[in-house]
């Protein structure tokens, strides 16, 4: 019988990656994200690979992200995986010149919102006795960088959940991955610019960064890895990016 895993953010980048790679290994999807069009037209490119069901909320009203695992089909119920993809980062400046608008923005997503949908999917995964949550932090959740203030304090917060989760879920059968990319070519630049192209295209100049299915990969293996063997926390980085910062660019 498929799995079924849920992935959040899955309109673009690291989720849209995984749930391709999943889709053609045997596994059932549950899709969100706030864009529906986005949503549909992935479920409808992988209709001839397996089974897709779309959930469409934002993952900052723990309103709609319970009424939205409420509303699942008995058949959809049952998840065995849930990846805590959803995230942003917004802005880039100092805590002096922050913008209260964009760290509100991070913090509800990338720390409430992956709090809520855990909190609504888990019970699931308790009852049976049996799970995956996989959460996408950062390099920036291990490190800190200039004007990465609030973005990286909310990845530090994924980090420190992976471990709470962990410890929290071991009586429980749930396995717990944490897993904190450099760059990753995705439309992560362009949110945290606010549309600004050219901003975002430079951060990915001069250099190979990883793309959405590196990521993808990764997530695939350690859900093919055995019942008893679980990877706690993956970093994964370009060949030429060595810390947050110093990347070597041609
Ligand atoms: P993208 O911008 O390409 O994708 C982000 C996804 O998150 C989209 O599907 C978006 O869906 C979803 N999302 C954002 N806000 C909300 C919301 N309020 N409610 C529901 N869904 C939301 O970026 P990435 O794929 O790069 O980012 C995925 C994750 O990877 C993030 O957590 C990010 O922090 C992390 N990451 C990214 C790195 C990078 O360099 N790209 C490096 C390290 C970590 P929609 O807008 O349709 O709601
Ligand atoms: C995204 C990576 O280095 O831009 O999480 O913070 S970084």
């Amino acid at each position: 019988m498929k799995k079924i895993v849920l992935i959040t953010g899955a309109t673009a980048g690291i989720g849209e990656a995984i749930a391709k790679i999943l889709a053609k290994n045997n596994f059932k999807l549950i899709l969100t994200g706030r864009r529906l069009d986005r949503l549909e037209e992935l479920k409808k490119s992988l209709k001839n690979e397996t089974d897709v069901l779309c959930l469409n909320f934002d993952i900052r009203s723990q309103s709609e992200v319970e009424n939205a695992i409420l509303s699942l089909p008995e058949e959809w119920e049952n998840i065995d995986v849930l990846i805590n993809n959803a995230g942003l980062a917004v802005g880039l400046s100092h805590i002096n010149d922050g913008v209260i608008d964009d760290w509100e923005r991070m913090i509800d997503t990338n720390i409430k919102g992956l709090l809520y949908i855990t909190r609504s999917v888990s019970p699931i995964m308790v009852k049976k006795k049996q799970g995956h949550i996989i959460n996408i932090a950062s390099i920036a959740g291990k490190e800190v960088y200039e004007n990465g203030n609030v973005y990286s304090a909310t990845k530090h917060a994924v980090d420190a959940l992976s471990k709470a989760m962990r410890i929290d879920f071991v009586h429980d059968g749930i396995k717990v991955t944490n897993i904190a990319p450099g760059m990753v070519d995705t439309e992560f630049s362009l949110v945290r610019f606010k549309g600004d192209q050219g901003r975002a295209d430079n951060v990915y100049s001069g250099l190979t960064p990883l793309y959405g299915e590196d990521i993808a990969e990764v997530v695939l293996f350690a859900l093919q890895r055995p019942a008893h063997v679980n990877l706690n926390d993956i970093v994964i980085m370009p060949t030429a990016q060595a810390t947050a910062t110093i990347v070597h660019r041609n």
